[in-house]
C-alpha cells in the first residue's frame, strides 16, 4: 500500500461571503460576483488567477493521453494497476485468452511488440486512464520521479535506461530483426548482430563492475559501490571464460592480470562449499581448459585444496561452510544440517580436479557422498528431500519434493557426472532416469485455462502448483539427457515445459519472470499463472536461457533464439543501469516502477550472458555438448576422453 498523498489546502475568504443574502436570479448573481470580484485586492485576485491557471496546468498534465503524446510514447501504452490486480484480482482480464496459447508464429508477432502483456489487457487499460493515474500519483508521493519522462527510470541519484540498451531494437524493428525471422535473410549479418548485442552487453555490465566493485565480490550499481560474499572477487573469476568464449580479450586480459597478481585465498575468511565450489573452483578449471593457462589451474588446487576440510564430518557428508584460511569447516549457526543440493553439485569440479592432479582425494570425497545419497531411505520415486545431516547422513525435513531451491542441480549433476564419466557409471543414469520418472508421476501437471506443463512441489503428500524460476534448468537438462540417448519422451517433456518457462517472462509487465510463481488448476481459472508479492523480484537469473540454448542446440527451431532475444532486451530495458551494471528489480510486473534492488549477482555475467551468446551463435562447435558438460555455474569441463 502507498501511504496517502499529503494534501495542502490554501484558503481564501471572498469579502462579502456569508452576508446570508441569496437571489436565485442570474443577472444579479453575475452582477454580485462581478462586484466581489472588483473588491478585491490586487493581491487577492492575482492569488485566485494564480490558482486557476495551475489548476488548469495540473489538470492537463494528469490527463494521460495528453501526458503519453507529450512524452513521444504511443496512446494506449498505458500498463496495469498493481494495486488494482491486489484488490481486484478478477477485474483485469485473463493474460492469455482460452486457446490462445501462442503458437510459435503467434509469439513472434506479439513478443516483440515491446507492450508486455496480451494485447486483451492493453486494450483495457487503453481505456483505463484512471489506474494509470493512480499509480502516477502513487509514485509521486512516494518521491520517485526525476528522470522519468526521459524515458529513464530514476533510483536514488542512480538511472536505468528504459530506452533499449541494444543497437535498433526500437519497436517494430524488433521483429524483423528477430532471430527467427531471419531464415530467409542473410543469417550470417543477422548472427553477428545478435552476438554483439550480448557482447555489448557484456561490456556494459564490465564497465559497472570495473568503475565501482573492481575486485570484489558483487557490484551494487545504483549506489555505485559493491558487496562481498567471501572477498574473492568473485564476479571477476566467474566472468572469466565469458570473456574468453564471447572473445573480450582485453577485458580477459585485465581479469587475468588481477587473478595472477591481486587473487589470494590465504584469507581468514568462511566461505560457502558449493558456491565457491560450483563458481570459483568451475570458473578457473574451464578458464584453464579453455586458454591452456596454468595460472588458472595453479589456481584451482589452491581453492580445492582449501575446500577440501569440509569433509572432515562424522559422516562424510560436508559441512556447509570452510575457512579456507584457517582450514576449519562448520556447517550453518542454527543447524548441523546440509543442503541436498549443495552436497550433491560439487561433483564434476571436484572429479576434474582429480583428473588433472593425478590427486584422487578430491574425486573420492564427492564419489563418498554420492554413494551415501544413492542409498539413503527417504526418496520418493527417486526424489530427494531438501536436507541432510552431517552427523548421521541421514536425510532431515523428510516429505518436502521440489526441483527448485535446495534439490535442483541434485538431479541435473546425476545426468552431468554420467556425461562427464564417458557414460560408464551406471549407478548414476539409473538414479537419474528414476528421479525423471518420479517427476512426470508426483510433480508435472497442467494449469487452467491454456495447459501449461509445470513441475511443482510435493509436501507430505500435499501437491502445491508452486514453481521456482530455478526449475528451468530441467527442460535444458532433459534436452541434454535425450540428446545423450535418454529416452524421447524426455525431449517431449523439455519442450512442454521450456515453453512454460517462456510464459513465466511472456505474462509479466516487463516480460522478465519472477522468482517464483503458482499455477491456476481449478476449472474455470482466468489465467494460469499467479505471482505472490513476495515472489516479484528477479535476480537476473540464467536458467531459462539456459534452457533455450540448450533446446535451439538440439531441435535448431528459432523460435527458441527469438524468445532469448526478447528476453535479452527486457534485461536491457529494464534492469540496465546507465553508469554501468545491470541490476536485480523487485517487481517485474511494474514496467513503470520495477524497483532495482541495488546488487549485479556474479551469474549474470557467469551464466545468463554466457548462454545468451552461445543461444546466438550457430557455431555449435563454440563449446561443443559433444565435449563439453557445463558445470550448474554454466562453466564448461571437459567429457572425460574414453579410456578403452
Ligand atoms: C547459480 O549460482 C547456479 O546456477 C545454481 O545452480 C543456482 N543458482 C544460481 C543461478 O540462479
Amino acid at each position: 500500500m502507498h501511504p496517502p498523498s499529503r494534501q495542502d489546502y490554501v484558503s481564501i475568504t471572498l469579502a462579502g461571503q456569508g452576508s446570508g443574502i441569496y437571489n436565485n436570479s442570474k443577472q444579479w448573481r453575475r452582477q454580485s460576483c462581478w462586484r466581489k470580484w472588483k473588491q478585491l485586492s490586487r493581491l487577492q485576485r492575482s492569488l485566485i488567477l494564480f490558482m486557476l491557471v495551475l489548476l488548469l496546468i495540473c489538470g492537463i498534465a494528469s490527463y494521460p493521453t495528453i501526458t503519453e503524446h507529450l512524452r513521444g510514447l504511443p496512446d494506449g501504452d498505458q500498463e496495469p494497476d498493481d494495486a488494482l490486480r491486489q484488490v481486484l484480482p478478477h477485474a483485469l482480464p485473463a493474460p492469455v485468452k482460452p486457446g490462445q496459447l501462442p503458437l510459435p508464429e503467434q509469439t513472434s508477432k506479439r513478443k516483440l511488440s515491446n507492450k508486455r502483456g496480451p494485447p486483451i489487457i492493453l486494450n483495457h487499460l487503453q481505456k483505463n486512464g484512471n489506474a494509470s493515474n493512480a499509480v502516477a500519483q502513487d509514485k509521486a508521493a512516494d518521491g520517485k520521479k526525476e528522470g522519468e519522462d526521459q524515458g529513464v527510470i530514476s533510483w536514488r541519484g542512480a538511472v536505468i535506461d528504459t530506452e533499449q540498451g541494444t543497437e535498433g531494437t526500437k519497436d517494430g524493428e524488433n521483429k524483423e530483426e528477430s532471430p527467427g525471422n531471419q531464415e530467409e535473410k542473410s543469417t550470417k549479418e543477422s548472427e553477428s548482430k545478435w552476438l554483439e548485442a550480448v557482447q555489448d552487453a557484456f561490456r556494459h555490465a564490465w564497465k559497472g563492475y570495473k568503475d565501482f566493485a573492481w575486485g570484489h565480490d558483487e557490484l551494487r550499481p545504483i549506489s555505485k559501490s559493491y558487496s562481498e560474499w567471501f572477498g574473492l572477487g568473485l564476479t571477476l573469476i566467474d566472468a572469466l571464460d565469458t570473456m574468453w568464449i564471447l572473445g573480450l580479450k582485453e577485458e580477459f586480459e585485465e581479469a587475468k592480470a588481477w587473478v595472477a597478481t591481486e587473487l589470494s585465498f590465504n584469507k581468514n575468511v568462511d566461505v560457502n562449499l558449493f558456491e565457491s565450489t560450483i563458481r570459483i573452483l568451475g570458473g578457473l578449471l574451464s578458464t584453464y581448459h579453455l586458454t591452456g593457462d596454468t595460472l588458472f589451474l595453479d589456481k584451482a588446487k589452491d581453492i580445492g585444496s582449501r575446500l577440501m576440510p569440509a569433509f572432515n564430518t562424522p559422516s562424510k557428508i560436508p559441512y556447509s561452510d570452510v575457512n579456507i584460511g584457517k582450514g576449519t569447516a562448520h556447517p550453518p549457526r542454527w543447524t548441523s544440517d546440509s543442503t541436498v543440493a549443495e552436497v550433491t553439485s560439487i561433483q564434476l569440479e571436484f572429479r576434474e580436479l582429480s583428473r588433472l592432479t593425478e590427486d584422487p582425494q578430491y574425486q573420492a570425497a564427492v564419489a563418498e557422498v554420492m554413494r551415501q545419497v544413492h542409498k539413503l531411505d527417504g526418496k520418493l520415486d527417486g526424489l530427494v528431500p531438501m536436507f541432510i545431516n552431517t552427523n548421521n547422513g541421514q536425510f532431515t525435513h523428510q516429505g518436502i519434493y521440489t526441483l527448485g531451491a535446495r534439490a535442483d542441480s541434485y538431479y541435473e549433476y546425476l545426468l552431468k557426472q554420467w556425461i562427464q564419466g564417458g557414460k560408464k557409471e551406471t549407478q548414476l543414469l539409473e538414479d537419474y532416469l528414476q528421479a525423471i520418472e518420479g517427476v512426470q508421476k508426483n510433480l508435472v501437471q497442467k494449469s487452467s485455462p491454456n495447459g501449461l506443463t509445470f513441475v511443482g512441489e510435493l509436501s507430505h503428500g500435499q501437491f502445491s502448483p508452486k514453481m521456482d524460476h530455478l526449475v528451468c534448468f530441467l527442460p535444458g537438462t532433459l534436452a541434454l539427457g535425450a540428446h545423450n540417448g535418454l529416452p524421447a519422451d524426455h525431449m517431449d517433456l523439455a519442450k512442454q515445459l521450456m515453453e512454460t518457462c517462456y510464459q513465466m517472462y511472456l505474462q509479466m509487465e516487463t516480460g522478465l519472470s519472477p522468482e517464483i510463481v503458482h499455477f491456476n488448476m481449478h476449472q474455470g481459472s482466468i489465467r494460469d499463472i499467479d505471482v505472490k508479492l513476495a515472489d516479484r523480484h528477479n535476480l537476473l537469473r540464467p536458467e531459462t536461457v539456459e534452457s533455450l540454448f540448450y533446446l535451439y542446440r538440439f531441435t535448431k527451431d528459432h523460435k527458441y533464439r527469438d524468445w532469448g532475444w526478447e528476453i535479452l532486451q527486457n534485461f536491457n530495458k529494464y534492469t540496465k543501469v546507465s553508469s554501468g551494471g545491470y541490476t536485480s528489480v523487485n517487481n517485474v510486473r511494474d514496467p513503470d516502477y520495477p524497483s532495482p534492488r541495488d546488487k549485479m549477482e556474479s551469474f549474470f555475467l557467469g551464466e545468463t550472458l554466457k548462454y545468451l551468446y552461445l543461444l546466438f551463435s550457430n557455431d555449435t562447435d563454440l563449446v561443443s555438448l559433444d565435449r563439453y558438460v557445463f558445470n550448474t555455474e554454466a562453466h564448461p569441463l571437459p567429457i572425460w576422453p574414453s579410456t578403452a
